[in-house]
Order: C-alpha cells, then sequence, then structure tokens
C-alpha cells in the first residue's frame, strides 16, 4: 500500500520532473532552490535494523556508457544488485559532456519509478533539480565516483578521499621529474565534479615549497574523448617546449597521453602519471612510457554503490553523518556531507601491474 501510494505520487510528479528538467539542460545551472550544501537525508530516521529489501530496480547512470572504467565500475554494481535480490539497469550517454543527455536520463528513471539511481554526475548543479524530484517521489539517490552539490542526493560513495587522490598524483610526478621543470595536467570535462576536486588540491600540494621548482603551466581538457585527449596531449607539448611531465586523472585522457607520447621523440623524457587502469596502462608501463599511476578498483566502487543505494532505499541509513551499514562483510560509516569512502587507490608500476586485471 505505501509502495502504491508512493508510486502514484511519482507518476504526477513526473510530469513537473521532466518540465524542470528542460530548464537544467546544457551547462552548469545555480540550482533555482538556493543552497545545495549538507547532503540531502531520505525522510525518517535510519534503522540499522531493517531487513534488506529485495525486488527493488537499481538503475545506473555513469557518466559515460562505453567507457570501460563505467563497464567495470558498472558490473560491479549489477553484480551487488543481483547478490541482494534486486535488478539492475543501466543507462546514460555515450558522450562525457552531455548532461542535457544525464538530465533526461535521470527523469526517465524517475517515470519509470525505480528505487534507486546511483549516478556518476558530469557538472555538479545541472542534475540537480531531476535529482531532487527523484528524491521527493521517495527514490534514494547515490552518487558515485563524481559527485553533485550534496543537497541534491542522499549519499556520494567516494572512491577515496579526493585530497589524496591530488596530492599524491603530484607526488608521483615530483619524484619522476626530480622535483624540477614544468608541469600541465590533461583533465576530463571542464565541468567534472570529480576531476575538478582533485586538481584543486593538486594545486593546494603544489604550495608546498619543496615544489619550488616546479611550474604548472596549463590545465588542458580531453571531455573524456580519446582523439580530443590525443590532440589536447599533442597541443601541450607544442605549446610548451620544455614540460616535463603530465598528469591526466582520468582513465581516457592518461591513456591518449600515453599513447601520443609513446609514439612520439617525448616517449620516456616527459614523465605522465595520474589515474589509469592497468589494462590500459600495461602496455606503455612495458615499453617505458610511464612509470607509476595510480587508481582503485573500479568494480569495487559500484559494487559499494549498489549496496549503499539499496541500503538507503531499505530504510537502514538515510545518509547522515554517523549512520554506519554493512556492505558485504564491511561496514562503512558515513561522513562529513554524506561522503562514504571506499578506502585508498593503489599505485601501479612494472613491479605490481601484471597482478591486477582491471
Ligand atoms: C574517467 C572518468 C571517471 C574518473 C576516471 C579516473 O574514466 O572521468 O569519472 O573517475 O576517469
Amino acid at each position: 500500500m505505501r509502495i502504491r501510494s508512493r508510486r502514484f505520487v511519482a507518476a504526477l510528479a513526473v510530469t513537473t520532473s521532466v518540465a524542470l528538467g528542460a530548464t537544467a539542460c546544457g551547462g552548469t545551472t545555480k540550482d533555482s532552490a538556493g543552497d545545495d550544501g549538507g547532503s540531502s537525508t531520505t525522510a525518517g530516521k535510519a534503522d540499522p535494523h531493517a531487513a534488506t529489501k529485495k525486488g527493488l530496480t537499481v538503475g545506473f547512470l555513469p557518466k559515460q556508457v562505453n567507457n570501460p572504467y563505467f563497464s567495470t565500475a558498472d558490473k560491479g554494481g549489477r553484480a551487488a544488485v543481483e547478490e541482494l535480490g534486486s535488478t539492475f539497469k543501466e543507462v546514460g550517454t555515450s558522450s562525457g559532456t552531455d548532461t542535457s543527455g544525464q538530465v533526461s536520463y535521470v527523469n526517465t528513471l524517475t517515470q519509470q519509478q525505480v528505487d534507486a539511481i546511483a549516478v556518476s554526475a558530469q557538472d555538479p548543479g545541472a542534475l540537480c533539480t531531476a535529482l531532487k524530484q527523484a528524491m521527493k517521489n521517495g527514490i534514494a539517490v547515490v552518487t558515485y565516483d563524481s559527485d553533485t552539490k550534496p543537497g541534491c542526493r542522499n549519499a556520494f560513495v567516494s572512491q577515496a578521499s579526493a585530497e589524496d587522490l591530488g596530492r599524491t598524483e603530484v607526488q608521483l610526478l615530483a619524484e619522476q621529474i626530480g622535483y624540477k621543470g614544468e608541469i600541465a595536467i590533461l583533465s576530463a570535462a571542464q565541468t567534472a565534479t570529480n576531476q575538478n576536486t582533485w586538481i584543486d588540491y593538486m594545486r593546494e600540494e603544489l604550495k608546498d615549497p619543496k615544489y619550488k621548482d616546479i611550474k604548472l603551466v596549463k590545465t588542458a581538457y580531453g571531455n573524456d574523448d580519446a582523439q580530443q585527449s590525443f590532440q589536447q596531449t599533442q597541443g601541450l607539448l607544442q605549446e610548451h617546449p620544455n614540460l616535463k611531465g603530465i598528469i591526466s586523472p582520468t582513465t581516457v585522457g592518461i591513456k591518449a597521453a600515453a599513447q601520443y607520447l609513446s609514439g612520439s621523440k617525448y616517449k620516456g623524457k616527459v614523465k605522465l602519471t595520474g589515474l589509469g587502469t592497468p589494462n590500459d596502462m600495461r602496455k606503455y608501463v612495458k615499453n617505458g612510457t610511464v612509470e607509476a599511476f595510480e587508481l582503485w578498483d573500479p568494480a569495487k566502487l559500484g559494487d559499494l554503490a549498489a549496496r549503499t543505494a539499496v541500503a538507503l532505499a531499505s530504510g537502514q541509513i538515510t545518509g547522515k553523518e554517523g549512520e554506519t551499514f554493512k556492505a558485504g562483510t564491511t561496514t562503512f560509516t558515513i561522513g562529513k556531507d554524506g561522503v562514504v569512502n571506499l578506502g585508498k587507490p593503489t599505485v601501479f608500476n612494472a613491479k605490481n601491474i601484471d597482478s591486477f586485471s582491471f
């Protein structure tokens, strides 16, 4: 009965949601509802002993389908959803910069009355109206990989501490270039919440006096598109002939940059690090283009996003700081602003890369 009435409300509200969603299309929008700070908690009190609901539908909306990183992440999500007795579905755009497409998919999932949405946001604000509408309809909303503003979702499942990721990428590159020279960043979309947060921490790290001889000369955007990222790498080297190193905090970007460097006179001379998958990067580590880079296990991120979504939809958590829940055999605690941290990333190099197959 309770579910029925929620579904009825959902069906009614969708018309409004779609209309509102349309205004949010195409870029960063300031949300009309104002302040989006502080995570949005689901109504009521968390009951950590509530049974895990079965028969739910959990919709995954990655930043970009057919990006191998998200294929692996969402495979982990699917396995967890199915293990918990629910149904998994995935929808999404093939471009990593199609925010209006993401808005439409949120609206469609709301219309289809799914029980939970797990979304990796291309933009921190553009999805807010649509996601708030989804939450109003009783849908649990989790962001994973790339967050929205905290008020637009119940919880964010983060791959690792953003601060650690930003700082360690600078540390990795600084060691490789001997703490001296010009460096650049090759990022994903200009609006991507995750990359922008990491880049802010990279800049913070660079303020340490031990990096006084390192100069960040440019941040370029390859939009998580292989060809654009390749061309941006080429452009960086043409514009900055003294470049000593590149940090690319995106699996698409680092792979394209490695491909460019490995076929150029810069191979092994211009250092490259960032976030990549071992499967993409193996050959560039073996041929001497790349020394070390890092990442977390994307499948584990998808797994945790799914389990967080189901815990929210089951009422075990609401997204409030301090709540705890079990994901598999591990107990996770919700931190400030509704953030759940997966753990520490792994650094890959010639010594260990063959033990990883994602
Ligand atoms: C790309 C995407 C994703 C990011 C990884 C590291 O696949 O931009 O959001 O987390 O790289």
